[in-house]
Parts: C-alpha cells; sequence; structure tokens
C-alpha cells in the first residue's frame, strides 16, 4: 500500500512538473503587462479607434499584417522592420502588395511608450492593433495573451516562401497552414477575414482571362461573377483595386461563405474551399441565414494564430522604434 500511494504521489509530481515546463514554453498570458504596463489594451483601443474614425479602410490591412507577421518567423514583429542599405526587410517581399498602415503601427506605440517606455513589443502591439481594428468592424472581441518579444531579423526573401498566395489549391493551402501548427478548419475560418477589406486585380486576373491558355477564365468562378470583374479589371491592370465582399466589404460578418458557395470567391484560394469536404461543409453551413459560428470560431482561429513560433523570456528584444532593431 505504501509503496502504490508513493508512486502514485511521485506520478502526480512527475505530471505537475510536466505541466509547469509547458506553460513555460508558451509563457504568453493575459495578465503579462498588469504591472509593467496596466493601460496598455486601454491605450491600443483608444489610438486605434482614433484612427478608424479617420480611416476605417485602414482596418482590413492592418488585420492581414498581423497574419503576414504570423506566418512568417514567427509573431515577433518582424513585419515592420525597414530595409537597410545591406539587407531587404519583409516589408519589401512580394506580397507586401498593398500592405499599408505602418504609420498607424507607429502611432500606437508612440502613444504606449509615453507611458511606459520600453516595455511593450512591437509584435503584441501589432496583434492588440488587428484585435481592435476587427472589434471596430463589428467584428468579434478575443482576448490577445501577451509577452511576444520583437525578433531581430527581418527577411524579404522569406515571404514568398511562408505566405500562401492567391493561386493555391486546397491541397496547398492545407499544407501551408499545417506547416504553422494550423488546422484544415482554422484555415477555413480565418480566410473569412475577405469579408473586409480589397484586393487588387492583378491577385485574380489570372482567374478572367485565357485561364488555361484558350481565351478562358476559371470554371470554378461564377461566369456571370467573372464578367462583372473583367468589366472592372482590364488585362494587365495593376493598380486597381476590387472590394473582397462587395456591398459589405466594410463590415466583418459572414457574407463571405455566401459569396464562396455561390462561387463568387475572388482568389482560387477561396474557391478552393469548396474542393475538399471539411472546408465545403464549413461554407455551406456558415452560408445559411440562420446559426453562423463564424464570429466566434474566428476569435478561437485567431488566439491560436497569434502563438505562432513567438519569442517569450529572454529571446529577441523590445524594439523601441518598430521600423528598427534596437
Ligand atoms: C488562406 C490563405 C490566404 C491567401 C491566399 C490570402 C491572399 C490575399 C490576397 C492576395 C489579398 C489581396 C492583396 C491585394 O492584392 O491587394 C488578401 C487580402 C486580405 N487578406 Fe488574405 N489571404 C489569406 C489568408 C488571410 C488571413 C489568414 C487573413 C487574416 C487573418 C487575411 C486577411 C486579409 C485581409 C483583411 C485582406 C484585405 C486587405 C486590404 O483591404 O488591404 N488573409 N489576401
Ligand atoms: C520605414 O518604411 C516605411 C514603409 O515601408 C516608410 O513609410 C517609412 O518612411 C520608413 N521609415 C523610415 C524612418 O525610413
Ligand atoms: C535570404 O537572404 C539572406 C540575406 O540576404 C541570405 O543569407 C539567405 O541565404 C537567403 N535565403 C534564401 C532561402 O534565399
Ligand atoms: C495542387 O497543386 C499541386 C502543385 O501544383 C499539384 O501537385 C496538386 O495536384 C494540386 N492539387 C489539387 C487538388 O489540385
Ligand atoms: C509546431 O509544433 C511543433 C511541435 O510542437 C514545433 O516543434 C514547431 O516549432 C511548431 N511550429 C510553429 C511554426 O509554431
Ligand atoms: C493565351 O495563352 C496562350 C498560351 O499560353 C497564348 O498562346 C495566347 O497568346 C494567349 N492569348 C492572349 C490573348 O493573351
Ligand atoms: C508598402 C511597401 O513597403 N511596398 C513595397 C513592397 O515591395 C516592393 C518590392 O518588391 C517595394 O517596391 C514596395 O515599396
Amino acid at each position: 500500500m505504501k509503496m502504490a500511494s508513493s508512486t502514485m504521489l511521485f506520478s502526480l509530481t512527475l505530471l505537475f512538473l510536466g505541466i509547469i515546463a509547458l506553460s513555460n514554453a508558451q509563457s504568453l498570458s493575459l495578465k503579462y503587462y498588469s504591472k509593467t504596463c496596466p493601460k496598455v489594451e486601454s491605450i491600443v483601443k483608444k489610438e486605434t479607434n482614433k484612427i478608424m474614425v479617420v480611416a476605417p479602410t485602414l482596418a482590413a490591412p492592418l488585420l492581414r499584417m498581423h497574419f503576414h507577421d504570423c506566418f512568417v518567423r514567427g509573431c515577433d514583429g518582424s513585419m515592420l522592420i525597414n530595409s537597410t542599405t545591406n539587407s531587404q526587410a519583409e516589408k519589401d517581399g512580394f506580397p507586401n502588395l498593398s500592405l499599408r498602415g505602418y504609420g498607424s503601427i507607429d502611432r500606437v506605440k508612440t502613444a504606449v511608450e509615453k507611458e511606459c517606455p520600453g516595455v511593450v513589443s512591437c509584435a503584441d502591439i501589432l496583434a492588440l492593433v488587428a484585435r481592435d481594428a476587427t472589434l471596430a468592424l463589428h467584428g468579434p472581441f478575443w482576448p490577445v495573451p501577451l509577452g511576444r518579444r520583437d525578433g531581430r531579423v527581418s527577411l524579404a526573401n522569406e515571404t514568398l516562401a511562408n505566405l500562401p498566395p492567391p493561386f493555391f489549391n486546397i491541397t496547398q493551402l492545407k499544407a501551408s497552414f499545417a506547416s504553422k501548427n494550423l488546422t484544415t478548419k482554422d484555415l477555413v475560418v480565418l480566410s473569412g477575414s475577405h469579408t473586409i477589406g480589397t484586393s487588387h486585380c492583378s491577385s485574380f486576373s489570372n482567374r478572367l482571362y485565357n485561364f488555361t491558355g484558350r481565351g478562358d477564365s476559371d470554371p470554378s468562378l461564377d461566369p456571370n461573377y467573372a464578367a462583372r470583374l473583367r468589366s472592372r479589371c482590364p488585362p494587365a491592370d495593376q493598380t486597381t483595386l476590387v472590394e473582397m465582399d462587395p456591398g459589405s466589404f466594410k463590415t466583418f460578418d459572414e457574407d463571405y461563405y455566401t459569396l464562396v458557395a455561390k462561387r463568387r470567391g475572388l482568389f482560387t484560394s477561396d474557391s478552393a474551399l469548396l474542393a475538399d469536404s471539411e472546408t465545403r461543409e464549413y461554407v455551406l453551413r456558415q452560408a445559411r441565414t440562420k446559426g453562423s459560428t463564424f464570429l466566434e470560431d474566428f476569435a478561437e482561429s485567431m488566439v491560436k494564430m497569434g502563438k505562432i513560433g513567438v519569442l517569450t523570456g529572454s529571446q529577441g528584444e523590445v524594439r523601441r522604434r518598430c521600423a528598427f532593431v534596437n
């Protein structure tokens, strides 16, 4: 009996130590700045809301910026770093096309630095701004665990290899998300961000003109929609912007799935969600008028995305200016 209970105690101790080790490895916390910068969340929210009042179209690129940050070297603020004469940074990698809003991050960072200098990382600020910008468009709230540290490395040539391009098919998309430890469900849920914002014609015009080299358009795109898009996007147009969820591109809602279900998803990657049984089932379920779980699901997947490859503890640094390593 005595043997058995001491073995049990031993196993419990091991289990307990195991849990501590695991939670140390993943040490983001909702209370991370509760002593060092207790007002950080309210400052970020106030500054973000001020920006949203004058420039509501910045919400979409700011949300997208957090995604681009997390998929390249983890959520470490590396996508905010400027290129130098010797090194091309992520910002100047090809997928940055249309990314804007860097000035907003700087503005929020300046307000936070005034209250608690040198304490809050740019990676955390970006994660909070992405959340508050989404909220400003009536999207869901999600808790943002904090304590990310900023990376010191940013390489333009790492963007293409890590960010899925709009022409990816479902197999490639699933592999891209799996490589970041995100599931197929996360893929279909996070693609729902395309309910807001705009896209350059060049991101999808391959689907409109000469898709297979026979002067055709992509058969997975509704032909009427393709015709409408051709009237907006002349061949080789590099500058025109198209709303991704026409009529509702300023509201964060589940309309995206209705579009995709009608074969009106803008990118190959949007249409591809109909080509897999799990993602298809999700799209069709959200596209019904009642019982959408999209907003709750989105909040959950964003928390997961925000933890990809984070630097914690004494790794990296807390950058003073987001565009420059200290
Ligand atoms: C699933 C793979 C994804 C692909 C292939 C993809 C691709 C793209 C492309 C090509 C654009 C348009 C860029 C342009 O031409 O201006 C875009 C816009 C956008 N993406 Fe994605 N994206 C993906 C996932 C995500 C995720 C996970 C998020 C956020 C969590 C996101 C948020 C956005 C937003 C908000 C915009 C609009 C930006 C604006 O209005 O400037 N995307 N995406
Ligand atoms: C850093 O890069 C951004 C955008 O690429 C640019 O607007 C800004 O002027 C740069 N900052 C400095 C100080 O060079
Ligand atoms: C990316 O660029 C860096 C610095 O310019 C270089 O050291 C590295 O080998 C490049 N990586 C790839 C995959 O090309
Ligand atoms: C997706 O693209 C890859 C690479 O081009 C190709 O090997 C694969 O067969 C495609 N899968 C589907 C489902 O189309
Ligand atoms: C994914 O999980 C594996 C195993 O836990 C880990 O080694 C890897 O670093 C994770 N990848 C990312 C991008 O977080
Ligand atoms: C369409 O693609 C085919 C094959 O690549 C090419 O020969 C033809 O010139 C293209 N047509 C147009 C109008 O670009
Ligand atoms: C906004 C921004 O930084 N755009 C840059 C994207 O990358 C290209 C080079 O690929 C630069 O020329 C742009 O200035």
